[in-house]
């Protein structure tokens, strides 16, 4: 079975013997089969392969539930200072395979199923992904809570229980289309949901000020229209089921079920219009990696969740301590980028107008209570919303960001920071092209600590989008390098290499990473390396199958696999590679005697939905696979496929079987990257820039077992500003030109020869992405990595010293980070 290892006894502490193993078996058999009777409703005979995963879902989720319980009688007992993770994205993907792999129960309920006649391997096909994110952010989020509750931190995750996660892609002659998604749609085995825990939230309306007795003035917001939010708690459990943690998702409803006045008078869809304006608050995620979807329903969302989950959090901390003003003593909350970033002013309402708490007192318990996670630098994703907006949705907490402002900048000017350039680049409000709320300084502001993602990252976050408020506040913005969670990545994406490192170096690996440092000892180990070597070539079939079975491509195993799979966006610079890959495809019909490697690029990521550039930049590899993968004079040494539909189940199985992992984006524009690090703790060599997280990857993995190419983000500011017109780099780049001139004649696009023309214009006079500048210098990267692939030993061995040297990119590591240095947990 491709993960018996669950079987071995060494990687399990919890079915030690064999005698425990056959009772777990047994024990597990009884429980689907009641959960299939009892819950589902069907005999063994009559289930269908739905039928069995509910029924394994809910067996697995049974055995959760007591540690589950416990943990939270624990949180309570121990009076813990708590975490609260605001994300508007958590990319959780299946759970099946993860909660009992944490549980250690994969191996048992294999056989146990299989006593049934039923095959995990193919149940685990069955659950849709839980596509709650657009992209790393949201992985992120879900790895983050992975590793909380391994580190049995008390910590709750809050977000939206979208009906419609992101989008399904489909690609139709080459271009794609959008599709709603569907998860919940047969049910979620895996939530709870609380109808009885609601809070109302509301919208618009007027604020009443008084005169309190005191003097002092009392303000209280009577919104004009209150939604409600209803509580779907989804357990998390950690590494051996020790801890468990919650997730805590809104889904929105309207205060009336329907208008029954107006219905009984006949109008039946209009006694629903106020249920179907509510409850579009949680029907979809926006699928804008990077852009904010600058619209009120976006504001109605973020607002929306954070107000229900502060009112949760406060309600937990009342009933806990019975003192507001020890909030921020007991809980720590992480702000997942500016989405959330509403929550300042809300705390500051609820301490002020509904708990008393004087102004300055409660500014004080927010600034401690909450931190920031940057994610980006795009200026496109610098959330701010229109003054003019806020007034409508949310009357009170403009009145509180303007006094949070004056008094900011007040405090400034006593200070003696007189410079009204700085005053203006710091102020809550941007002045510039209508009146609009700078989310991204309401966060920093109103947190003890800001962070960005990676080393690289974190410096430009000072010297960017926050140098000001750097230089006012120096010790605020600190770095907190992404992690991943090793649970997922590797025990559950690579059961052939698990098990061939538990055998190796030690099951124990699983429980502490840093050892995966013994396996530098083996790197040029002969027989470890064919052993090595097997367990990837295991995965590059079971990929090679899968391509086939999508996109109808036969790909050979024996080939280098090229591989890049992230949202499409012009900055990662997808386009660079399908550059290099008519280049590759050009000298392979040109030079018929070189001796070439045989080649498969891999592509596969989601472009949102309005993004015009990446979605042409989709037709454009797929055009070029089409042209590429029918011509004979390729002689198959170059496959080009882009597998439809990405999400975290293709990854799963596309990173286990890559030889070469794609990180190109323009330096400076990634703020971290995370797949970079699961393509390294999986033994694929990374090709890339000085971005982001690569930066980190190549001090550990040594310059020997990466291929660094291209500019520095120093380089790319001054080359920046030198200009982007790029013709003569093009000029001076004989095979650049011959590329261009390739795409530019229709060669891939026979159907309409100019469907190009605009593309590769942009290139010529107005590369802002620097993808003409880095492509000489990428494809000798490429070269170099041919010739390390064609001395197969050497290639072994960097793979190998790959996956020995990333321990440190484990998201356990990361939350360590934050747990000791930020929430102070
Ligand atoms: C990242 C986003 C993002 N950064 C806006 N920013 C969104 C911004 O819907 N929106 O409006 C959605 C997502 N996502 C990514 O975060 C970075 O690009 C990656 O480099 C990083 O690894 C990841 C996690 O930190």
């Amino acid at each position: 079975s491709p993960d018996g290892l669950q079987r071995e006894p060494t990687l399990n502490a919890i079915d030690t013997t064999h005698h425990a193993h056959a009772a777990n078996v047994a024990a597990l058999r009884d429980e689907v089969l009641s959960r299939l009777t009892y819950t589902v409703g069907k005999d063994s005979a009559t289930a269908s392969p739905r039928d069995w995963f509910v029924a394994t879902a809910l067996a697995t989720r049974d055995r959760v539930v007591e540690s589950w319980l416990a943990s939270t009688k624990r949180n309570y007992r121990e009076d813990r200072r708590r975490v609260y993770y605001l994300s508007l994205e958590f990319l959780i993907g299946r759970l099946l395979i993860d909660t009992l792999a944490n549980l250690g129960l994969t191996g048992a309920m294999r056989d146990a199923l299989g006593e049934l006649g039923v095959d995990l391997d193919k149940l685990r096909e069955v659950e849709p992904d839980a596509a709650l994110g657009n992209g790393g952010l949201g992985r992120l989020a879900a790895c983050f809570m992975d590793s909380m509750a391994t580190l049995e931190i008390a910590a709750v995750g809050y977000g939206i229980r979208y009906d419609h996660g992101l989008f399904r892609q489909t690609i139709k002659d080459g271009w794609q289309h959008e599709y709603p998604e569907d998860w919940l749609s047969f049910g979620n085995s895996w939530q709870f949901p609380r109808p009885e825990i609601t809070y109302d939230v509301g919208f618009g309306g007027h604020v009443e000020s008084a005169r309190l007795t005191d003097g002092m003035l009392a303000h209280v917001w009577r919104p004009g229209e209150t939604i409600v939010a209803v509580a779907y708690d989804t357990p998390v459990v950690g590494w051996r089921g020790k801890h468990v943690n919650t997730l805590r998702l809104w889904s929105a409803r309207a205060l009336d079920p329907l208008r029954l006045d107006a219905f009984n008078q006949g109008d039946h869809v209009g006694a629903l219009t106020e249920q179907v304006r509510a409850e579009a608050i949680s029907k979809v995620l926006y699928p804008s990696d990077s852009t904010p979807a600058g619209q009120e329903l976006r504001l109605r969302q973020e607002y929306f969740f954070v107000s229900a989950s502060l009112q949760d959090l406060i309600r937990r901390h009342m009933k806990q301590t019975g003192d507001i003003a020890k909030l921020a003593g007991k809980n720590a909350i992480q702000l997942n980028d500016t989405h959330p970033a509403i929550g300042v002013a809300e705390l500051m309402r609820l301490l002020v107008d509904v708990y008393g708490v004087d102004w300055k007192e409660a500014w004080k318990i927010t600034q401690a209570t909450f931190s920031y996670t940057n994610h980006t630098l795009l200026p496109e994703a610098l959330e701010t919303w229109p003054v003019w907006l806020m007034e409508k949705l949310l009357p009170r907490h403009m009145q509180i960001i303007y006094l949070i402002n004056a008094m900011h900048l007040d405090g400034l000017r006593e200070q003696g920071v007189k410079d009204a350039g700085v005053l203006s680049s710091v102020s809550l409000i941007d002045e510039h092209n209508g009146r609009h709320v700078r989310m991204g300084h309401l966060a920093f502001l109103g947190s003890h600590k800001v962070n960005g993602v990676s080393a690289l990252h974190s410096e430009l976050v000072k010297e960017t989008v926050f140098k000001d408020f750097h230089r006012l506040y120096p010790d605020r913005i600190v770095n907190k390098t992404n992690g991943v969670t090793f649970r997922r990545w590797l025990l559950e994406a690579n059961p052939a290499l698990s098990r061939l490192l538990a055998e190796t170096i030690g099951a124990a690996v699983f429980d502490d990473p840093e050892r995966l440092v013994d396996l530098e000892a083996f790197a040029d180990d002969p027989t470890f390396q064919q052993r090595y070597a097997a367990a990837k070539r295991e995965n590059k079939e079971r990929l090679a199958a899968r391509i086939f079975d999508s996109v109808g491509v036969r790909v050979d195993p024996n080939a280098l696999f090229d591989v890049q799979i992230k949202r499409i966006h012009e900055y990662k610079r997808q386009l660079l590679n399908v550059l290099e890959a008519v280049a590759l495809y050009l000298d392979i019909k040109s030079q018929p005697s070189r001796d070439f490697v045989p080649r498969v690029k891999i592509f596969a990521g989601k472009a949102a939905a309005s993004y015009h550039q990446a979605k042409l930049i989709i037709k454009l590899a797929n055009d070029v696979a089409r042209i590429v993968n029918a011509d004979p004079e390729t002689r198959g040494l170059l496959k080009v496929v882009f597998l439809p539909n990405y999400n975290v189940s293709l990854a799963e199985t596309i990173i286990p079987a890559a030889d070469l992992s794609e990180q190109i984006s323009t330096a400076g524009m990634e703020a971290s990257g995370t797949g970079n690090m699961k393509f390294a703790l999986n033994g694929a060599l990374t090709i890339g820039t000085l971005d982001g997280a690569n930066v980190e990857i190549r001090e550990r993995v040594g310059d020997d077992n990466i291929f660094i190419f291209g500019l520095t983000a120093q380089e790319v500011e001054e080359s920046r500003a030198r200009g982007i017109d790029a013709r003569e780099t093009i000029a001076a780049s004989p095979r650049l030109t011959e590329t261009l001139a390739a795409i530019s004649s229709g060669l891939f696009s026979p159907d309409d020869r100019h469907r190009y023309a605009q593309l590769v214009d942009t290139l010529t006079y107005y590369d802002h992405f620097l993808v003409t500048k880095d492509f000489d210098s990428y494809c000798e990267a490429q070269r170099k990595a041919d010739a390390r692939w064609r001395d197969q030993k050497a290639w072994r061995r960097s793979c190998i010293l790959n996956t020995a040297r990333v321990a440190w990119f484990s998201s356990d590591r990361t939350i360590r980070e934050y747990a000791e240095e930020i929430w102070k947990v």
